[in-house]
């Protein structure tokens, strides 16, 4: 005899009462609540649902009957909950905020998200790698994707950005070839998020106009420690046109307020292991305590004259614009306060696109730009399903908007009146156009034969990489001398190795050196023919990272390690004086229970030992009662955690009692290694990555 499995939800056991208390739902509609407050559960149709925990049987032991229109509702609909993700970004992470002007451009453009200051403008940001899935890592050796929309009042505005100011290639054509070659090889499936593989460097190999951006992929840029904590640019050169229209080009930049850091690479792989979504929960966490993300946007404007005057064609998107040959303004900050409420329909649903611009801005020719203003709109279509993907929350202006064009897949409006045309004179309150509209800027066209030939003036592959590489600080030079020596040794083809390295010798001799000793290459190989011979040009500094990164504790993580015993006053001036300095504490222990503190007092514990490794901090501190010291320097969770902040270039302040463990790591004493009492001396060591701890710990080429 079956045993009718059904437990009974609320809705069911409860009587419902005489007159039942109503709510008003999302979309205003009136529902009445459960006896226990809740909404009642209803199918799309909105029928109310006595059963959510069984289907429907012919009897109890059964077959399902094909009637039951509500388990086949639910189930058809969760079959369709996927959509196909982004070919490049599919892992991303977004937040809402706003954009607030504090330097008006009036001068340049009538676009009035750039006239008018003080005015906070909505946005959406989503960060992302290009490479991985939509369920990778966040940690991965990539560029960071940096896009974010301004819903303005004359309509939406796209700045679909990078994380490094130029790209891999100059023309369009070549964007299937280059994603081909970086995402997961075609007949084996790997690898997932990483171009440490033959396919990527093949293709780079054969492709000179990489060389730049191959300087930036390979620099700690693409190991950032937060999303907070990266820069953004527009890449291409668009147009600020001035209600004159007068044109001025115009490159974008974005400047974290907390500065530029990234990580070790050691440790970024580590990350990966221990908590894959370690970007998204960073962001998700600062904007849920309140400590918002905030970025400066700056410009750099230039007339066409004086881009005639460049060493280099700034419509190359290889090419970027040294601060010293056009400095960068400052002109007003973005702060993202608010997470989605729904991942899925916001951050999934979200649709960029290049071509989303207002009227006092425009494109330039960049022939990279030209076709991504194809391509989003295109890919849009099919991932979000058909042509009113326009009219998602997410997606949709928040000024007024209205045309003719009308049905389609999952059309959600319901316009009104016979009149879907223009012209037309049969309805008065029909959409016209106006003189306000949006102006192409009537760039006088040069005449001459159409061609596929690339511009000679982007014949310089090597000058502005070599540029990058001499402008960093030997420890960034190492550290991509390093990521080479990494990534082509995870190629198993010897000529392609080769080949790169080739082509190091016209960016520079030493790191074409350094690289083919990392390789244990027999001999320097022969560089490939270079169509224009590279130039020295003048360090840039503001192209370092390490330069542009801030001794604050702002924004950053400190980890205490405690087990019983512990001396809790100790613990409690250490964060006390951490999160004065700006950075969040957590502790850890070997229990998630916490620790029972000397005294006995329990001290609750925010993450596990073998849980929350040091990875996930900037810098650590170990307070303990000598016997828990003595214990765990037994545990290798414990001695890891003490030794990878160290191999990570931390802070770490340890007390008498954590002595024993800190030996056990093989930790030794230098100046980021401290007295757990001196805290003044901690904030400030725990403030910065300890860069001279490096070459004691590794041997990097
Ligand atoms: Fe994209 N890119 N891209 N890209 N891109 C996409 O659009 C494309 C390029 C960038 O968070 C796709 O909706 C082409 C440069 C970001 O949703 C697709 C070319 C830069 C994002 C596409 C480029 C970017 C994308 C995939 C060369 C920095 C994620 C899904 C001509 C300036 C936006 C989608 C988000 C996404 C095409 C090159 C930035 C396929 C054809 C250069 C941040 O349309």
């Amino acid at each position: 005899m079956a045993t009718p499995k059904r437990p009974a939800t609320p809705a069911r056991r409860e009587k419902k009462p005489a007159s039942a208390p109503e709510r008003r739902g999302n979309a205003g509609e009136l529902h009445q609540l459960t006896g226990d407050g809740h909404p009642p559960l209803t199918t799309n149709q909105g029928i109310p649902v006595a059963d959510n925990q069984n289907s429907l049987r012919a009897f109890p032991r059964g077959p399902t009957l094909l009637e039951d229109f509500i388990l086949r509702e639910k189930i058809t609909h969760f079959d369709h909950e996927r959509i196909p993700e982004r070919i490049v970004h599919a892992r991303g992470s977004g937040a809402h905020g706003y954009f607030e002007l504090t330097r008006s451009l009036k001068k340049y453009t009538r676009a009035s998200i750039l006239t008018e200051t003080g005015v906070r403008t909505p946005v959406f940001c989503r960060f992302s790698t290009v490479a991985g899935g939509a369920g990778s890592i966040d940690t991965p050796r990539d560029v960071r994707g940096f896009a974010v929309k301004f819903y303005t009042q004359e309509g939406n505005w796209d700045l679909v950005g990078n994380n490094i100011p130029v790209f891999f290639i100059q023309d369009a054509m070549k964007f299937p070839d280059l994603v081909h070659s970086v995402k997961m090889e075609p007949d084996r499936g790997f690898p997932q998020a990483a171009s440490a593989h033959d396919t990527f460097w093949d293709f780079i190999s054969l492709t000179p106009e990489s060389m730049h951006m191959i300087m930036w992929a390979m620099s700690d840029r693409t190991i950032p420690r937060s999303l907070r904590m990266i820069e953004g640019f527009g890449v291409h050169s668009f147009r600020l046109v001035n209600d004159k229209g007068v044109a001025t080009f115009v490159k974008f930049h974005w400047r974290p307020v907390l500065g530029l850091q990234s990580t070790c690479w050691d440790e970024a792989v580590k990350i990966a292991g221990n908590d894959p979504d370690f970007h998204r929960r960073d962001l998700f966490e600062s904007i849920q305590r309140g400590d918002f993300p905030e970025w400066e946007l700056g410009v750099q404007l230039f007339t066409e004259e004086q881009a005639e005057s460049f060493p280099f064609d700034h419509l190359d998107p290889t090419k970027l614009i040294p601060e010293e040959l056009v400095p960068l303004q400052i002109i007003g900050r973005m702060v993202l306060d608010r997470w989605p409420d729904n991942f899925f329909a916001e951050t999934e649903q979200v649709a960029f696109c290049p071509a989303n611009i207002v009227p006092g801005i425009d494109f330039s020719n960049d022939p990279l730009l030209q076709g991504r203003l194809f391509s989003y709109l295109d890919t849009q279509l099919i991932r979000l399903g058909g042509p009113n993907f326009h009219q998602l929350p997410i997606n949709a202006p928040k000024c007024p908007f209205a045309n003719h064009q009308r049905d389609g897949y999952m059309q959600t409006r319901i316009p009104k009146g016979r009149v879907n045309y223009e012209p037309s004179s049969l309805q008065g309150d029909t959409p016209r156009q106006t003189d306000a509209g949006f102006p192409s800027f009537p760039e006088p066209a040069e005449s001459g034969t159409k061609t596929r030939l690339r511009p000679e003036s982007f014949a310089d592959h090597y000058s502005q990489a070599r540029q990058f590489y001499r402008s960093q600080t030997a420890i960034e030079q190492a550290h991509i001398a390093y990521a080479l020596v990494f990534e082509l040794s995870k190629v198993e083809t010897l000529a392609v190795r080769e080949r790169m390295v080739g082509h190091l010798r016209h960016i520079d001799a030493d790191l074409a050196g350094r690289v083919a000793d990392g390789l244990a290459l027999d001999a320097l190989p022969p560089p490939p023919p270079a169509f224009v011979e590279p130039r020295d040009l003048p360090p840039s500094p503001p192209l370092q990272l390490i330069g542009k990164g801030k001794p604050t504790l702002k924004g950053r993580a400190v980890g205490i390690l405690v087990d019983d015993g512990s001396n809790g006053s100790a613990i409690a001036a250490l964060k006390k004086a951490v999160e004065a300095a700006g950075a969040s504490v957590k502790i850890v222990a070997p229990r998630i229970g916490g620790a029972v503190l000397k005294g006995g007092r329990r001290l609750p514990a925010d993450g596990k030992l073998d849980g929350t490794p040091s990875v996930v901090f900037d810098a650590v501190a170990v307070i303990l009662d000598p016997a828990a010291g003595v214990k765990l320097a037994q545990e290798a969770a414990a001695a890891d955690w003490v030794r990878d902040a160290f191999g990570h270039l931390k802070a770490i302040a340890f007390d008498a009692g954590a002595r024993a463990l800190v030996e056990k790591a093989g930790i030794k004493p230098d100046a980021g290694v401290l007295d757990a009492a001196d805290i003044a001396a901690f904030l400030k060591q725990a403030a910065t990555r300890q860069w001279s701890r490096e070459p004691t710990l590794r041997t990097l080429p």
